[in-house]
């Protein structure tokens, strides 16, 4: 057998059931021994695209996302996509075709390009440890590191006898040290505002941290890549940072203990320290001892599994206890009227023409099934859709922005759409966003995803208009003529809307109750005359 057959059948029978790729002469073999080890490949357009499904795909189902390349230009299309899985911890493992001859017109340095952007560089050394170097790279994938693992050409062509694939070594969470969960105790037991915020590394420990809330009178706040995961409590703040309501700023802004699960602290979250009340205590808790303090100094640190964590210090808290904490029946009421940005005034800026994106915002809310995915690109738009659009759980928010890089967001709904079938999957793009990352609308419609691709389209890079604007600089290097963008949508497959008013919005009701056999497009063409409130957050952060 050739190597490259092996690899991708070993791969297989570790559990790689799902693959993303663009597929060339170098990759090929590796792919198709995937596919008849079970696996099922999804082609993308563009190997950008590619590994954003990838890291969707993982990020939506919690397991290794693979996805596949050709040598040389094949790695280096799919690099932002692998940048922003390395930034985010995804796990996710490349299989990167190489051509290790200097003289090769492909060849690139493949453990340069991975180590430039924080990923790990992995290669097939010989047809002898083959196997073993993909298991390792799939291993190192699986502790939430993205992996390029390079795969030479000669030695994939090599033969070779494939043993059988050892089993994964089985990974048991980290538990907090007996010293630390008495202190945090301490410090919780002498809380009388608790806030706890949850980051991605609390996903899927809701349960847990609730009972630890409930057992101190926390209330309840996720960073922008944790959004849902407190979905349905009367305590939950939805999210800490650039997105906050004001309610929610106020209320962790009167804090006199934060804890941050599995959360970074970065200056997203924080709003670059300012929500932290100063005289507050603040907590990290986080499995990564490197991610203690690296934002923001912490009065305690504690290393440990944010489930195993909250759990020992609930029970030293004693088992039923019950505090009254920040939970009280003005807050709960106050949150209950407050506590999505929807509850918040605004005047509506329609003018016929152009349709207020809040507005735009609210009335998908309104009309699209709970039961969905959301997933945002990078713009002076984008905090309209993250605010404004409420998701069923942390799994139904897919946010590709730890490299803030405009262009992720249509191929995030798609890995997310492969993840979860049974969502709806709403992709919300800006103009420039979507028509950056436009050769995926391809997949979305021969895959036959029911999806709702929205593009806030406002005919611009809408974040540099209003971040020079005010200065007088030029800004004809950032405005476009108008696109029809639904007339682009119909030539890959779409139905096509464009929506200039809230009644133009009628036929999304139509498609909803249709058979959504084709995918359905809406180019809203929103009102652009000032910035979001968000946006000069962000860019403090350049
Ligand atoms: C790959 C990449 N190129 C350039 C930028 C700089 N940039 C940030 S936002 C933005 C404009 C995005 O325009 P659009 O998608 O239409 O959204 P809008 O800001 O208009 O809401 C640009 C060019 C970036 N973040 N990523």
């Amino acid at each position: 057998m050739r190597v490259a057959e092996a690899v991708g059948r070993g791969l297989a029978g570790l559990g790689v059931n799902t693959v993303f790729g663009v597929v060339g002469s170098g990759n090929f073999h590796v792919t198709n021994a995937l596919v008849a080890g079970g696996a099922r490949f999804v082609a993308a357009r563009h190997e950008g695209g590619a590994a954003v499904m990838a890291d969707a795909w993982a990020r939506t189902t919690g397991s290794p996302g693979v996805v596949t390349v050709h040598q040389g230009p094949g790695l280096t299309n799919a690099m932002t996509g692998i940048a922003e899985a390395a930034k985010s911890r995804t796990p996710l493992l490349v299989l990167a075709a190489e051509a290790p001859e200097i003289r090769s017109n492909f060849h690139v340095d493949v453990a340069g390009l991975a180590a430039a952007v924080g990923a790990v560089p992995e290669r097939l050394y010989s047809p002898a440890s083959a196997l073993a170097d993909a298991h390792r790279a799939y291993a190192t994938a699986l502790g939430r590191r993205t992996v390029i693992l390079a795969l030479p050409l000669s030695v994939q062509g090599s033969a070779c006898e494939p043993g059988p694939v050892p089993a994964l070594r089985r990974a048991y969470p980290t538990a907090p040290a007996a010293e630390a969960v008495i202190a945090l105790t301490e410090v919780l037991r002498g809380a009388r505002r608790p806030v706890f915020i949850a980051g991605r590394g609390a996903r899927g420990r809701a349960a847990e941290l609730e009972r630890l809330a409930g057992a101190c009178g926390a209330l309840l706040a996720t960073s922008a890549v944790a959004k849902g995961l407190f979905r349905g409590s009367p305590w939950n703040l939805d999210v800490s940072g650039g997105f906050a309501t004001p309610l929610a700023a106020e209320l962790i802004g009167d804090a006199d203990v934060i804890v941050g699960w599995g959360c970074s602290l970065n200056m997203w979250t924080t709003r670059h320290g300012k929500l932290i009340p100063p005289q507050a205590k603040l907590v990290q808790v986080d499995d990564d001892p490197a991610a203690i303090g690296a934002h923001r100094p912490v009065h305690l640190g504690v290393p440990g599994d944010v489930a195993e964590t909250a759990r020992a210090v609930a029970d030293a808290l004693g088992g039923s206890a019950s505090a009254t904490g920040y939970r009280s029946a003005e807050v709960r009421d106050r949150i209950s009227g407050q506590g999505r940005w929807r509850d918040v005034a605004y005047k509506d800026e329609s003018d016929g023409e152009r349709i207020d994106p809040r507005t735009l915002s609210i009335a998908l809310d309104d009309l699209l099934p709970a039961d969905r995915t959301v997933a945002v690109d990078s713009g002076n738009f984008m905090g309209y859709p993250s605010m404004f659009l409420s998701v069923p759980d942390e799994a139904g928010f897919c946010f590709t922005q730890a490299f803030q890089s405009i262009g992720l967001g249509l191929a995030t709904a798609i890995g997310a759409a492969v993840a979860r079938p049974d969502r709806l999957a709403v992709a919300a793009l800006g103009d420039g966003g979507a028509l950056m990352g436009v050769s995926e609308l391809e997949t979305v419609a021969r895959l036959g995803l029911p999806m709702v691709v929205v593009v806030y389209d406002d005919e611009a890079y809408g974040a540099e208009v209003h971040h020079f604007g005010p200065d007088g600089d030029p800004l004809e290097v950032v405005r476009f003529p108008p696109t029809d963008i639904a007339a682009i949508g119909r030539g890959f497959g779409f139905e096509g809307l464009t929506v200039r008013d809230a009644a133009d919005l009628a036929p999304v009701r139509d498609w909803l109750d249709g058979p959504r056999e084709r995918p359905l497009l809406i180019d809203a063409k929103v009102t652009s005359a000032h910035g979001s409130w968000w946006l000069e957050e962000a860019f403090r952060g350049h």
